[in-house]
């Protein structure tokens, strides 16, 4: 059987955040710590402060951390934040004294950790990799030269720790470098491939948006695939194409679907991802779905709008589709009105995956868009 870790999340908010806002950060931190899966969450340390620039958390709290590590017998101390390494590894070295196996991870790590589980091709293991190596690096230079200079017998040796650190650093990079040459490689083969696409002039269509919006959902309506859809983060971490017949044109053209995104995807992770993305990159036409029964919409679409701009996406076309409209409550009217009016330049599309509502609407405005953008 499968171990499961004992974890403590860890949580500074802001003082003058509102309490709701708090707990909704932590809600999504939770589903990520559930979407990973084997994980029992014992126990939660919110703190009301500034974070602490060493420790993320006051020394007090820290205290507090330390005896709730050994008393209820911590595997992983997650803390909801992207932080420096620096504190990662301040947090660390504390906690390592009396629970030598303990893991302190902050959102990045969790994030890699949950793709690295989901990861199927090789091409996402590889990307995974880089991420996770260049996200650990100074941490581990950080505990080496401790362990190094313990090791040493301390001052006066500190020298020696220094020279192994550069040596560590150097084989790290080189470690770094192999890994990217070796992505490079597949990439490229992903790339003929695309551009093959492009010179037949297949017309591409690409589902974006943020994780768990329904893009899988929708994906498999149109292309009548079967890919798994579940009610969990991160479901979907490759790039799957399908096919979707267009009556007007008389053509086929292609369709696919990729990983979500979230807040605080480390940027390193993007990149790496490039090439997964990279049917998106290419596309004609981009349908960027969201939830329109979450909350917190509107922050979501910046986000993924955000990210998009980053990593130099640009389609001839953006269709906003809002899904799951099954599962809103609310002042609808407003919400329309609202809706037709902010992203009136994105032609706004009203959908349910799971009733079928618009979902002809939505296809009659792909067609026209293509034949706009043709
Ligand atoms: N109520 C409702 N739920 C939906 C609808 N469409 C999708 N869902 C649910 O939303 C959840 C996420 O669906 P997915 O299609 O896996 O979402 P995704 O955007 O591909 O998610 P990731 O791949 O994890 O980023 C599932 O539980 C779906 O059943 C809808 O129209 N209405
Ligand atoms: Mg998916």
């Amino acid at each position: 059987m499968q171990k499961v870790h004992r974890v403590v999340l860890v949580d500074v908010v802001d003082p003058h955040q509102h309490k709701e806002e708090a707990l909704k950060n932590l809600q999504e931190l939770k589903s990520l710590v559930t979407t990973y899966g084997g994980i029992d969450i014992v126990d939660i340390i919110q703190h009301r402060i500034r974070p602490d620039k060493a420790t993320f958390i006051g020394s007090g709290k820290v205290t507090e951390l330390a005896q709730i590590v050994v008393t209820k017998r911590i595997d992983i101390v997650v803390v909801n934040a992207v932080v420096n390494p620096s504190v990662l590894f301040n947090l660390t070295q504390i906690l390592w004294t009396d629970s030598p196996k303990i893991q302190v991870w902050d959102r990045i790590d969790l994030i890699l950790n949950i793709f690295d589980k989901h990861a199927h091709t090789i091409e996402a293991k590889l990307q995974i990799e880089i991420a996770r190596m260049q996200h650990m690096g100074p941490r581990i230079y950080g505990l080496g030269l401790t362990y190094f200079s313990r090791q040493a017998g301390g001052i006066g040796m500190r020298g020696i720790g220094e020279t192994n650190i550069e040596l560590m650093k150097r084989h790290w990079r080189d470690q770094i470098k192999k890994k990217k040459d070796q992505l490079e490689k597949i990439s490229s083969q992903h790339l003929t491939q695309l551009e093959r696409r492009k010179a037949n002039d297949i017309t591409a269509i690409s589902i974006v948006g943020y994780t768990n919006a329904g893009k899988t959902s929708l994906f498999n309506l149109l292309t009548r695939k079967q890919k798994a859809v579940e009610n969990a983060l991160f479901v979907t971490l490759d790039s799957v194409t399908g096919r979707l017949y267009l009556p007007s044109q008389k053509k086929e053209v292609t369709v696919s679907d990729t990983i979500g995104f979230i807040k605080d995807l480390p940027l390193s992770l993007i990149n790496s991802f490039k090439s997964t993305l990279m049917e998106s990159i290419y596309a004609d036409l981009l349908l960027h779905v969201i939830d329109i029964s979450d909350p917190k919409m509107g922050e979501k679409i910046a986000i993924v709008e955000k990210i998009l701009g980053d990593i130099q996406v640009r389609s001839k076309k953006t269709i906003f589709v809002f899904n799951k409209i099954d599962a809103f409550s609310g002042d609808g009217k407003k919400i329309l009105d609202e809706i037709n009016e902010k992203y009136a330049r994105f032609s706004p599309q009203f959908i349910s995956v799971t009733t079928d509502y618009g979902i002809n609407k939505l296809k009659n405005e792909i067609e026209k868009s293509l034949i706009e953008i043709n």
